[in-house]
């Protein structure tokens, strides 16, 4: 048997090795056996090649790893990680190529990282179609299955054409030693390495059994001394799935632990004690120095107490590492540096620490320079607002990241303007393109300031405000300070899968379910709409029960209002509708695809307006309303005065209190216009891939909603021209939809939020 491949797993990988059985069940060569080291039970899909499974003590992947060499079988251990995977070519191109060349060779097989497993499985896809089109020149004929493209591949007959063409297209590459002691990054990582077992037997090479997270360093730094070269193949790859959910599914590296340091420095010292070769010790030792003086100071100075044990143990460790190495190894850093590094070194933690510091400001002045200020005002908020008492009687707001003054947050500061008038000042925040507009808005309200987002103004009451109402996240760096309190008010009842409920995160970082959970654990209420909100929160932002409020939408409380017909007709006039037209709200969505860059998403309009307008004009007039992250502006000025583009109007509660029919999509808009009882068309001309590639839905389009799911334009003409229709058909569904969603809205959630608010 030529390969054992070792993978160690933990109680998070129990769900992703049943992919990676499936992906080497795949492999076009099975010349090997599969040796997991696994303390829980595991199930696994059936495979024909042999599985053994083993049990270790302690429970470190130092152990599992070092258990599974002990019974391997194989020539070659090949150890691969439970949570990646290979690309299906690779073992049939390993076989061509191990044992080619001596024992104490390493194969490489070139990492690929991704968050995305689906793209992987893309490029996969292309590769192996391109296979037969992108045939070597070595004189074969087409081939039809992929392992037939080595046929002739003889490198033990010295057949050099063919060895040289594999050469040319980068199947692989031989790598000296000089070479592979320049860059150690990748090699002190074992998965993706093919190594002879003899050569491991020999050297009696184990893993670090009681270093927790970093259990490869001695036994990788050691394979790389004893090794004569490294052959990497960059033809094909090992898939590295990143983690893009390290709150529930976290990678070893994104374990949040504070002596992650210091196993670092442990597991750099033992390395160190057992190597012989000084030019491999000195470039290690460099590697390290590297991220002392890029990760470990900021870790270690951030922090606002003094040294305390943890930090101290981490120092200790460090000093066995300086102690051990040539102080020439860091002699080409920066004078300061050197002395930090000395400090440690002679045990004068305290003045190490304060070095340290100086090293962090002096970065600090230097980012200044180099981004011309830009900065700036974000570190007046560390440097000095920060430090200035909190007011308990500033309450601070935002919607839509300061786009508009609308949404709950307008009404909530609305009740408290009314009730408790003088007793506080309340701020807006407003982004640079909308400051004048929200201004001139609030100019005349007492008490009222406006602030630009992100100015100086802006840093000081996000450090100093006592409340805070919000109905977007706040800023990853905003820091909550004792005595503060946050109520996020959210913005829509929830169709889309949010968060955690959501597989990948395309459309966002990777980290952002990570920043999301840290966000949302700063907010002291989050409001709710209704039951089905409360019961998806508490999953998709994985938020607390007992803090949530089950409130209603301040923002709906319009809707319910008395002087709601009143207030339309102001409204109307205000808008110049003439008022023996009915009014058709068009309000889609914004879709993850469809951007220019981030945070700026573009808009096509689907929607026939110059057949409706030849049909409807009569009686109607048609108001389109784009999301707030579309950034393309829609010429409308063709359609003359049936069209009215209110893409930018402030509170789109407004503008469902004047129209007679909401068109729209994907958007939470339908289930706050619901409480009108008006009828609602679903345009959703992109439904399939909507649906099923960009985004899940929580409920089912076709059997939940109130009103008809309609694909082409023309259906939605023809809807709106047979609306009584569509009302009567829809009735019982909607009467439902409204139990379902819209009790708890009785026009009295802006004062149960703004109580919430206040209670201390
Ligand atoms: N909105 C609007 N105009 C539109 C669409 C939306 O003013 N054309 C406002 C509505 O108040 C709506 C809110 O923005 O409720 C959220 O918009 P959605 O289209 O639902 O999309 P999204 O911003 O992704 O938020 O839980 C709710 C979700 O987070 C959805």
């Amino acid at each position: 048997m030529k390969y054992s491949i070792i993978t160690p797993c933990g109680r998070h990988d129990l769900n992703r090795i049943k992919e990676l059985a499936r992906n080497l069940a795949k492999q076009n060569s099975h010349d090997f056996e599969w040796i997991i080291a696994c303390n829980q039970s595991l199930e696994l899909p059936s495979v024909d090649f042999p599985v053994k499974i083993v049990k270790f003590q302690p429970n470190t992947v130092g152990a599992a790893k070092n258990e599974a060499m002990k019974i391997a079988k194989g020539k070659y251990l090949f150890f691969i990680d439970a949570d990646d995977y290979l690309e299906s070519g690779t073992i049939n191109l390993l076989n061509h190529i191990v044992g080619e060349y001596s024992d104490d060779t390493v194969y490489d097989v070139n990492c690929y990282q991704t968050y995305e497993p689906e793209k992987s499985s893309q490029i996969e896809m292309a590769k192996e179609s391109s296979f037969n089109d992108a045939l070597p020149d070595w004189g074969g004929s087409k081939y039809d299955k992929p392992e037939d493209r080595y046929f002739n591949f003889d490198v033990k007959n010295n057949d050099i054409d063919t060895h040289f063409s594999l050469w040319l297209q980068n199947r692989y590459w031989i790598y000296d030693k000089e070479y592979r002691y320049t860059d150690l990054d990748d090699q002190l990582f074992s998965r993706g390495k093919v190594i002879s077992k003899q050569f491991i037997e020999d050297h009696h090479f184990h893993f670090n059994e009681d270093n927790s997270l970093y259990p490869d360093i001695q036994f990788m730094l050691l394979v790389t001394e004893f090794s004569a070269q490294l052959i990497k193949l960059s033809d094909y790859h090992y898939i590295k799935i990143n983690h893009n959910d390290p709150i529930n599914d976290p990678s070893l590296s994104q374990i949040p632990r504070n002596d992650r340091w210091q196993l670092w420095a442990n597991a750099g010292c033992r390395a160190l004690l057992k190597l012989n070769d000084q030019t491999l010790m000195n470039v290690f030792s460099k590697t390290v120095i590297n991220n002392i003086n890029t990760y470990f100071y900021k870790n270690l100075v951030t922090k606002d107490q003094s040294i305390g044990n943890n930090e101290v143990r981490t120092l200790l460790e460090i000093q066995k590492f300086l102690q051990l190495i040539d102080p020439r190894t860091y002699s080409n850093l920066k004078r300061i540096n050197q002395k930090v590094l000395n400090a440690i070194k002679s045990g004068n933690f305290s003045s190490a620490r304060h070095l340290m510091k100086v090293v962090i400001g002096l970065r600090n002045a230097n980012q200044l320079v180099v981004n011309r200020g830009r900065g700036i005002t974000k570190d007046t908020y560390f440097t000095l607002f920060k430090h200035v008492p909190v007011n308990p009687h500033v309450i601070l707001f935002e919607s839509f990241l300061g786009r508009n003054y609308s949404d709950s947050p307008k009404y909530i500061y609305r009740y408290l303007q009314k009730h408790y008038g003088s007793k506080y000042k309340y701020v807006w925040i407003a982004d640079a393109e909308h400051f004048d507009h929200i201004k001139s808005k609030l100019k005349s309200q007492p008490n009222t300031k406006v602030v630009r987002r992100f100015g100086f103004q802006y840093m000081y009451y996000l450090a100093t405000s006592k409340y805070f109402v919000f109905n977007m996240r706040q800023p990853k760096w905003f820091v909550k300070r004792p005595g503060m309190r946050f109520i996020e008010t959210w913005h829509g009842t929830p169709l889309k899968h949010l968060v955690f409920d959501m597989d990948n995160v395309a459309s966002a970082s990777h980290l952002y379910k990570q920043t999301f959970y840290y966000q949302s654990r700063q907010w002291d209420h989050l409001v709710t709409a209704n039951q089905y909100s409360y019961n998806i929160f508490h999953r998709a932002f994985m938020y607390p029960k007992d803090k949530m409020l089950k409130s209603g939408y301040p923002r709906n409380d319009i809707l319910n209002s008395p002087r709601r017909d009143q207030i339309a007709k102001h409204i109307k006039q205000k808008l110049g509708i003439p008022l023996n037209k009915k009014v058709i709200l068009y309000a889609p969505t914004w879709r993850d695809d469809q951007f220019y860059g981030p945070g700026q998403y573009k808009f096509k309009l689907h929607l026939n307006l110059a057949e409706l307008k030849k049909h409807l004009s009569d009686q109607y007039v048609l108001i389109l309303r784009t999301h707030y992250f579309i950034a393309n502006h829609i010429d409308t000025s063709q359609f003359g005065d049936f069209v009215f583009n209110e893409s930018d109007y402030d509170d789109i509660a407004e503008l469902y209190l004047i129209s007679d029919i909401l068109i729209t999509d994907y958007s939470s808009v339908f289930f706050d216009y619901a409480i009108l009882k008006r009828p609602i068309l679903y345009y959703v001309y992109d439904y399939d891939d909507y649906a099923d590639v960009l985004r899940g839905f929580y409920l089912n389009m076709k059997k939940d909603l109130p009103g008809p799911l309609l694909k082409t334009s023309k259906s939605v003409l023809n809807a709106i021209e047979n609306i009584d229709e569509v009302k009567s058909k829809y009735h019982d569904r909607y009467v439902q939809f409204n139990h379902r969603f819209n009790t708890w809205d009785d026009g009295h959630a802006s004062a149960r939020v703004a109580h919430a608010l206040l209670k201390s």
